[in-house]
């Protein structure tokens, strides 16, 4: 309990409330957590324990509520108050021409001001708030009537059960629009796949699914979310909002979630400018739009135009292509990514998704396949939508063709030739080709080089491509057989930075066995487990016959690892390439550690620009000297060393209240 917190017990029932309503407006509206989550649970907890003890005192509004009740039987009707209109559609730039022309003449004005915002794609409801708490709230329905969903609705964390701040009108209706974020949609459809459950399509009919539930209680599993971008009722007494831009950002100051992504335009060709941005920004946005909508932002005007049948003439939905198509399956081959997992990808016949040609769709691994029961020939459901790469949804059955034909997964890999395995307990499938194959080549080259492995600099990504895609460099062992010549005739090369290239490979043979380690690729063998594995070894021959029971020794080596390292030491081409390196002069030291009783043990976070190092120096001098340095901030952090220009780390640091010091503080303490 906080010093000045109540402690008189209904005091504090009150206070719990507000405060957690306060936490779950910042984390769930502002998208910007106040607290860990379990200082979070700790006060929900207290606030059940103190229901518990008075029942009497639980009202529909407290946060308890939002977990769900009792299924019911069916939705009531509700009438609503004002009627939820539609929205006139248009997909080319005449049809917004001619929008625009009609407000004009309608107005008998030369200019109108629209406000403009995204079409979500979820569900439209009406949130009803009576003196600032929720009493209900409704679907669409045909626009007269939709169903009461309040029950539902209360779960959603980003709804306020009540509004806050001082103009709380009487009676508010708010319109707006029940999604779900794609990241949550992709991490309920992977739940619902462990548990052998329905997955849903996309985000659309999940959130659809997940609102139209009689048990509230399932619904409140599902992570709904909501934007308000609209208003039904309003008791005019309390505020009366001249223009929509007026309204949405009265919404926000009453709690209510509005989308950021909002502007006032003043012309036909800042509505085109509007549309061009928001689609370029389409495939990166969290969630799924179809489109943006303008609206006449004065309320005076919006009245001025009126409607015609049921949609209202100062309003405009402006699509985008729809995010997925049908198509058929030609054939379904296997890829193999620069890590080796093996993904099946169906071939298909070319097909527009979200204004984009599709010919190709992943399945994301084998069991992907046998669950959607995907075959070749079969028609699919195929969605290209945010960074995603375009994925097969789902067959229709119907359109099934009699000689469709099962997915069989190789035995080998495409590219190399090895074998393919997979582990028992892993979805995906893996090329054993290591450093040998092909297309696992680019990535262990540049993971070779990088600066905490090897430190070969010049050696980026582009350089990598030309010398592996003209054979140059088929292992790391070939870049120490690189001559000059080859170097230089390199496109974007000059002979200056040749000169350098083959300088810094040269150096790069001066290293550590904990970077050699690392830099070997091995799956989950990162520069922490390189480095205790060097110590034990303290030479490569040493870890290249290491014994399963003995890596098990080694400190955080745990059997996945272990097996990981075997499995690498044991393919013949990897042990090639690790003779030839060190055949070719690699001197690897391995570093006394020299403790510092200041720090060992103690766990630093670096955050900023440091004026003398970068932090990857400060990082080897700390855990050279046995401290640890972990990459965000908790209760555990002993130390956060900030330099300029530091971030969130800076700020968690001083809400938890861990000691922050700056570099010239942390040489004293290396001392
Ligand atoms: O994002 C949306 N889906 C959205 C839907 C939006 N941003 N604005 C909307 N505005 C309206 C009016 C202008 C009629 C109040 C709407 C809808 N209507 C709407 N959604 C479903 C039917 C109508």
């Amino acid at each position: 309990m906080s010093l000045n917190s109540p402690t008189n017990l209904a005091e504090r029932y009150v206070f719990l409330q507000a405060e957690l309503a306060r936490l779950e407006h910042a984390y769930y509206v502002l998208d910007n957590p106040l607290l860990p989550d379990i200082e979070y649970d700790r006060l929900y907890r207290e606030l059940l324990e103190i229901e518990a003890a008075h029942p009497e005192w639980i009202t529909p509004e407290s946060l308890s509520q939002r977990v769900g009740g009792v299924a019911l039987k069916e939705f009531d009707s509700v009438t609503h108050e004002v009627p939820m209109l539609s929205l006139n559609n248009a997909f080319e730039e005449s049809e917004l021409v001619a929008f625009d022309r009609r407000c004009r003449e309608g107005l008998h004005a030369d200019h109108v001001a629209y406000a403009g915002e995204l079409k979500f794609d979820g569900l439209a409801i009406s949130l009803r708030y009576e003196n600032g708490s929720l009493v209900r709230a409704a679907t669409r329905g045909d626009g007269a009537s939709g169903e009461d969903v309040t029950a539902n609705i209360k779960t959603i964390r980003a709804i306020p059960l009540k509004l806050t701040g001082k103009n709380i009108p009487k009676v508010l209706e708010v319109r707006g629009e029940v999604f779900m974020y794609l990241q949550d949609f992709q991490k309920m459809n992977q739940q619902a796949a462990a548990l052998g459950d329905k997955e849903f399509a996309n985000p659309r009919n999940a959130a659809a699914g997940s609102l139209r539930q009689l048990d509230s209680k399932i619904t409140a599993k599902r992570p709904l979310s909501f934007f308000a971008y609209g208003l039904g009722a309003l008791d005019p007494q309390s505020w009366l909002p001249q223009t929509h831009e007026e309204l949405l950002n009265t919404y926000v100051e009453l709690g209510l979630p509005v989308c950021s992504e909002r502007r006032v335009l003043h012309s036909v060709s800042e509505i085109l400018t509007f549309y061009q941005e928001i689609g370029a920004k389409r495939d990166s946005l969290p969630y799924d739009i179809d489109g943006v909508v303008y609206k006449v932002n004065s309320f005076a005007e919006q009245a001025k135009l009126g409607f015609v049948s049921r949609a209202p003439r100062f309003a405009l939905a402006h699509k985008y292509p729809a995010q997925e198509a049908l198509t058929t399956v030609l054939g379904i081959d296997v890829q193999v990514g620069r890590t080796g997992a093996i993904t099946p990808v169906a071939r298909l016949s070319p097909v527009e998704v979200g204004g984009v040609t599709v010919t190709n769709a992943t399945l994301h691994n084998e069991d992907e396949v046998k669950r959607k029961d995907v075959r070749i020939g079969d028609t699919v459901s195929v969605r290209r939508a945010g960074d995603v790469i375009p994925e097969v949804v789902s067959v229709i059955k119907d359109r099934r063709p009699i000689d469709a034909k099962e997915f069989v997964m190789p035995l080998r890999c495409p590219v190399c030739d090895s074998h393919i395995e997979r582990l028992a307990d892993e979805a995906v499938a893996r090329c054993s080709g290591g450093l040998f194959c092909g297309a696992q080549r680019k990535q262990a080259l540049i993971h070779f080089a990088h600066r905490r492995a090897l430190d070969i600099e010049g050696l980026g990504e582009k350089i990598v491509d030309q010398l592996v895609d003209q054979n140059l460099v088929r292992t790391p062992a070939d870049l120490y057989r690189l001559g000059f010549t080859a170097l230089a005739n390199l496109e974007r090369m000059g002979e200056k930075s040749a000169d350098n290239l083959i300088q810094a490979i040269n150096a790069s043979r001066n290293t550590t066995l904990a970077r050699f380690i690392f830099a070997l690729g091995i799956r989950h063998v990162g520069e922490t487990t390189a480095k205790d594995l060097a110590n034990h070894y303290r030479t490569m021959h040493a870890l290249m016959d290491a014994s399963m029971d003995d890596l098990l020794t080694v400190k955080d080596v745990g059997p996945v690892v272990a097996d990981s390292i075997i499995s690498f030491m044991q393919e013949a081409h990897n042990r090639e390439v690790i003779e030839q390196l060190l055949a070719s002069g690699m001197l690897l030291a391995v570093e006394e550690k020299i403790i510092s009783a200041a720090v060992a043990g103690k766990t630093f976070v670096l955050t900023g620009t440091f004026p003398t190092m970068t932090r990857d120096e400060a990082k080897d001098l700390l855990e050279k000297a046995g401290a640890k340095v972990a990459g965000s901030v908790s209760k555990k952090t002993d130390y956060v060393v900030a330099g300029t220009d530091a971030g969130s780390k800076l700020t968690k640091a001083e809400e938890l209240g861990v000691p922050v010091i700056d570099e010239a503080a942390m040489l004293e303490l290396l001392k």
